[in-house]
């Protein structure tokens, strides 16, 4: 058997578009580009800068393995300084040089055993492999209220901040209370001159105070990497027990954390009427659990108004809500989430014998084990559909399927076969098998979040995490199809 040159297409330059050019690099298989759509790269870094944005994952565990950092400010490190991260990692790795900017990847079809790639600027490549790095919360969520475009005010997306608009001493709306909205309140409530916070649901806030690193310890950091790597472990234990906790709603781990939040709550709330409309009515970590230092604390400046009447229509001036009234503002954040089933698309995807990945998708997206789609050979994804999210570090979660991925991609280099993807049968038994175990996890308790898909299965993977890296670490030969 002789060995087979590979090109590669990497789509996106974000955190796991950079892993993969990096790990591709580190290979020996440089015949690859990265396809990035804006002009930098950082992908979810990049397009939220939000006043208040923070890794909600410590940052000593929000790294990559092989790049750990000595130098993070804080315990959670703000968004401004994860980008700097990616972006130096990207240099220092030599990845720069391997990427085209501005150049949105709008087609792939595979034609003749390679995949046919083309840009919105009418770019063409064709390469042997494709690696979707195309990120998960990616796509804003606009809500559907009527008049949203007669605001006469700012109004934008959480995601696309307006920094020309000014927030100090203006009367500010925001809508929603997820882990964005959170932040922002918090970095917003004293500066502005009123802040309305129009909430659907209350959320549980887990307390998460965020110190500053002294230099001191820095510089221990920076002088014994040994210890950094044990930081690093201990922050990836201590996330596994959490991470294996969410499976099991009924865990010590779920309670410990509903304990904390409540505590925060009763403690934190001095208002009893403000404090019962902060009252979540569902179990704690059902929704994505919120880490935050200070929200309740913001939240009972006297500048900052909770509303929890519905949202009936934007006008000029405001917004109306259902009891009749009208709260002006000068800017309205829409803080309202992502399209979390967009994955690769809108790309417009055809693979073998025609088949179109928005046929395949219709109902809804799927991957087996979140990283190969029958019928899609040589494509694989990172951060998939259906794989692990919550709150714990998509970085190893992309580090451990770029491992898994590179195994598949052996195969193809060393002549075992041309094409490979996984099969119809493999990806249906352990569709069935994951929707099973979902029932029992604690985000199929009862509560609306961006987890659930269309038949409210959350959409993630609902077993232990330490499964998870043992599933990635070889993969099972027999779930593939090589041709
Ligand atoms: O979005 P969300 P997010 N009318 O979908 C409300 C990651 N993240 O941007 O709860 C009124 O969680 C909606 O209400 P409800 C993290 O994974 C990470 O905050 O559906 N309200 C909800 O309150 C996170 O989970 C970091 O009833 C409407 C909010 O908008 C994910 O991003 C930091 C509405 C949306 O919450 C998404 O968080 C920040 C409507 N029509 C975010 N539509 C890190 O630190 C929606 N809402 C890594």
């Amino acid at each position: 058997m002789s060995t087979r040159d590979l090109r590669f297409a990497i789509v996106g330059g974000g955190m796991a578009g950079i892993l993969a050019a990096i790990r591709l690099k580190e290979a020996g298989l440089t015949d690859f580009t990265v396809y990035e759509k804006a002009d930098r790269l950082g992908g979810t870094w990049r397009e939220n800068t939000y006043p208040g944005l923070t890794c909600d994952v410590p940052s000593h565990l929000y790294s990559y393995s092989f790049a750990l950092n000595p130098d993070w400010s804080h315990m959670y490190a703000p968004g401004p300084e994860i980008q700097a991260y990616f972006e130096r990692v990207a240099s220092e790795h030599g990845v720069v040089p391997f990427v085209r900017f501005g150049e949105e990847v709008v087609r792939l079809d595979w034609v003749d055993g390679r995949w046919h790639l083309e840009t919105a600027r009418g770019t063409r490549d064709v390469v042997d492999v494709v690696i979707a790095a195309t990120g998960v919360l990616h796509h804003p969520r606009y809500p559907d209220f009527e008049g949203l475009e007669t605001f006469g005010g700012a109004c934008f997306h959480s995601a696309r901040w307006d920094h020309g608009v000014r927030i100090d001493g203006a009367r500010v709306g925001i809508v929603g209370t997820g882990s964005t909205s959170v932040q922002i309140i918090t970095a917003i409530a004293r500066r502005v001159r009123r802040l309305t916070v129009f909430q659907r649901t209350a959320q549980w806030v887990m307390p998460a105070t965020n110190p500053a690193y002294t230099e001191e310890q820095k510089a221990e950091l920076r002088a014994d990497p040994e210890k950094l790597a044990a930081l690093h472990a201990r922050l990836c234990e201590l996330f596994d027990v959490f991470a294996n906790g969410v499976v099991d709603a009924r865990s010590s781990q779920m309670q410990m954390i509903a304990d904390a939040c409540r505590a925060n709550l009763e403690e934190n709330v001095k208002d009893p009427v403000l404090r019962e409309r902060l009252r979540p009515d569902y179990q704690a970590a059902c929704k994505r659990l919120i880490m935050a230092d200070g929200f309740y604390e913001a939240m009972q400046e006297p500048t900052v108004e909770l509303v929890t009447e519905k949202i009936v229509r934007v006008e000029p001036e405001g917004v109306r809500t259902a009891d009749g009234a009208l709260h002006d503002l000068d800017v309205l954040v829409l803080a309202t989430g992502f399209k979390v089933d967009a994955f690769m698309r809108p790309m417009a995807v055809t693979g073998a014998g025609g088949v179109r990945l928005e046929d395949e998708w219709a109902q809804r997206p799927n991957a087996y084990l979140s990283i190969s789609i029958p019928g899609f050979p040589n494509l694989f994804m990172l951060n998939g559909p259906n794989g692990p999210v919550g709150n714990f570090s998509l970085i190893e979660v992309a580090e451990l399927q770029f491992g898994y991925v590179m195994q598949l991609v052996e195969l193809l280099r060393s002549g075992r076969c041309r094409a490979i993807c996984a099969t119809r049968d493999a990806m249906e038994r352990h569709e069935a098998a994951r929707v099973e175990a979902a029932r029992h996890t604690v985000w199929s308790t009862g509560c609306r979040s961006w987890y659930l898909d269309d038949r409210g299965v959350p959409a993630v993977w609902p077993w232990p995490f330490t499964r998870f890296r043992e599933v990635m670490a070889a993969p099972d030969l027999s779930a593939y199809e090589l041709a």
